[in-house]
């Protein structure tokens, strides 16, 4: 594809990155202050030039600052789309939304019970309404000692108590970001320590949004069990009005999939002898992927490329994450580009207004912008590439778990942990994170996963790693022939077997879109759990070999706080400052368990990750 946008003269992610070199040394390290109008201020990496900026503040305030206002905007991100969530939530409980409704009713007791909302002969939508006003609290309380409802019910005891000592609990999402700025505006907090201890207080704060956005999601859509899918460009069709959803938010998306059936004869009057194809983009393509096996086109860095095929009628985009290239490359093409959400518009696209309350007519409305956009096609220029891989996706810790009750449906976490303790399993990787422009296309993920599964450890993975690996046919029963050890290929294919699935489960097993961090936590505290250890004992790790968002710094963040060795294949902003570098990683590793590995070599990068988890095995007296 890249032939084909370099032929038609478009410049593309790749092209604008090379125009971006060389890119700022001063930014690179963190050593760039812009907080206040006396600056930019800018210190001296080598120590010849100036060491504080023009109000005093030295690298280390500097780079620290800068890091804690990343984590914010990361916390912000996810926790924006938890509320949307949530408040949908409230509404179906107050019957004013008609085009939503529960599907997991199980899930929804369950998720009830851990919040201590009653449900004994509760009618459905009384309980919601609670379970949602419980929820938006967590964006409300002001009580600094009442720690917010979703992480304290939902992490292992020692874990819960070791934060809490070190002050670390949010109580209140918003005012975790409102603290993070504020306490990083000019002339407040200039002590790094404490600097970097905001950061992980508004980290766990983002964890806390990512919990109730993943689960909330699933009380309303169903939670993911494993189902067969594809990826890949390959998966628009020539003979269908393609129509891809990019993004993060399940609420408009699910809606476009319920209609796409009902207006199938006039996208077939309008030309188009398949109907209505809906594939996905990112991580509101996963999110499709992983409830109803919708085809995922592709993840974030190449997401220009379904345009330039020429058989994209529209992308529908929602939140995060979305390029504000698109409508610039759709107009080379037909497709349209159409924004849905009023704090992100981009200018050139088409934006229609998502509201709940009309969330049908809506998507109905959009489709057919889709369809009637057919006919404004070039068939000449359609360039579909043949390129389509199949993937099991949809293992939620809930498909997980059943998964592992086929072998043993009494105590289904057992034969994990027997074969963890066996050395079967080494250990658990969460692959996590996005694409970056600095790095080749999903490179990173394929030979870390392939090194580490050769190794027998187990992958999980969300995101746009979810992405990488299911193009990259990492989501196969035949890639755990290809690439897992003998121990590791062992168990997957009895429980694949025992689960029916007619081979072995895959090496990678995906866990969803990027908001879903928190179901691999709820996995790992599970496990924790089962051994009566904190997770920072366990011989799990994970990683961000790709990492590239605001989003991506929250999340590795509190993956560090809540124990966790956390990889980074792209060099975060810190690098200018010895002590923030120091706090991240040695002071964390001694305090918290968890701690940031930075390495951009993934060969290497696995070396490391396989030392910590031998590391952790060893604290736990097994076999390395
Ligand atoms: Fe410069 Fe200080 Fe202002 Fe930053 S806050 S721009 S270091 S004067
Ligand atoms: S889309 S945050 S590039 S995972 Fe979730 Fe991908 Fe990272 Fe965005």
């Amino acid at each position: 594809m890249l032939g084909v946008t370099k032929a038609a003269g478009i410049a593309t992610a790749w092209d604008r990155y090379k125009a971006q070199q060389p890119q700022c040394g001063f930014g690179s390290t963190g050593l760039c202050c812009r907080i206040c109008l006396q600056g930019p201020c800018r210190i001296d990496p080598f120590g010849n030039g100036p060491q504080y900026g023009v109000c005093g503040a030295d690298r280390d305030t500097i780079v620290a600052r800068h890091l804690v206002r990343m984590m914010a905007a990361g916390t912000a991100a996810h926790s924006e789309h938890g509320r949307h969530i949530a408040l949908a939530l409230l509404h179906v409980g107050e019957h004013k939304l008609h085009d939503y409704a529960v599907h997991d009713d199980e899930k929804l007791h369950a998720v009830a019970a851990r919040l201590g909302v009653a449900t004994e002969g509760r009618e459905q939508s009384d309980i919601i309404h609670e379970l949602a006003e419980v929820t938006l609290g967590d964006y409300q309380n002001q009580d600094y000692d009442k720690p917010c409802h979703w992480i304290s019910s939902s992490l292992p005891a020692p874990r819960l108590k070791k934060l809490s000592d070190l002050g670390l609990l949010p109580h209140n999402i918003d005012a975790m970001v409102a603290q993070s700025m504020s306490r990083t505006h000019m002339g407040c907090d200039a002590e790094p320590e404490n600097l970097i201890l905001g950061g992980l207080r508004v980290a766990l704060a983002d964890l806390n949004g990512e919990m109730l956005a993943t689960e909330l999601s699933d009380v309303l859509f169903g939670t993911p069990k494993p189902v067969a899918s594809v990826a890949n460009l390959g998966v628009l069709k020539r003979n269908a009005v393609n129509v891809a959803v990019n993004g993060h938010n399940p609420l408009l998306s699910e809606i476009i999939c319920n209609v796409a059936a009902d207006l199938h004869d006039e996208a077939v009057a309008a030309g188009a002898p398949e109907g209505i194809n809906i594939v996905g983009v990112c991580c509101t393509g996963n999110e499709l992927m992983m409830r109803h096996g919708v085809p995922l086109a592709t993840n974030y860095l190449s997401q220009e490329l379904p345009i330039a095929t020429g058989a994209l009628e529209a992308m529908i985009v929602d939140v995060q994450c979305v390029m504000p290239s698109l409508p610039r490359i759709a107009a080379c093409f037909h497709t349209k580009i159409i924004t849905t959400d009023n704090q992100n518009k981009i200018t050139g696209a088409t934006h229609i207004e998502f509201e709940e309350e009309r969330a049908s007519e809506i998507a109905r409305q959009i489709l057919r912008v889709a369809i009637d956009n057919f006919k404004r096609r070039d068939p000449k220029r359609i360039d579909i590439p043949d390129e389509k891989q199949e993937a099991i996706v949809g293992f939620s810790t809930e498909g997980i778990v059943a998964a592992l009750a086929t072998v043993d449906a009494a105590d289904p976490l057992k034969p994990m942990v027997d074969n963890i303790v066996s050395g079967a399993i080494q250990g658990v990787v969460l692959f996590a994170g996005c694409n970056n422009a600095k790095i080749q296309q999903d490179h990173n993920y394929l030979t870390m996963a392939k090194s580490l599964a050769k190794r027998n450890v187990l992958v999980v993975a969300t995101g746009c790693a979810s992405g990488a690996f299911a193009k990259g046919g990492m989501m196969t029963s035949a890639a755990t022939d290809q690439y897992c050890g003998e121990g590791l290929r062992g168990v997957l294919t009895a429980i694949g077997e025992a689960a029916g699935l007619g081979g072995p489960l895959p090496p990678v097993l995906h866990m969803g879109a990027c908001v879903d961090n928190s179901r691999a936590v709820a996995l790992v505290t599970a496990l924790a759990n089962k051994l009566g250890v904190d997770i920072s004992d366990l011989p799990v790790v994970a990683s961000a070999p790709e990492a590239m968002s605001e989003k991506a710094m929250a999340i590795g963040t509190w993956s560090v706080a809540i124990g966790l060795p956390t990889h980074l294949g792209t060099v975060p902003p810190v690098v200018g400052s010895d002590v923030v570098t120091g706090l991240i990683t040695d002071a964390a590793k001694a305090q918290l368990g968890g701690y940031f590995i930075v390495e951009p070599d993934p060969e290497k990068a696995a070396d490391s990750l396989f030392d910590a988890i031998q590391e952790r095995r060893a604290g736990l007296g097994l076999s390395t």
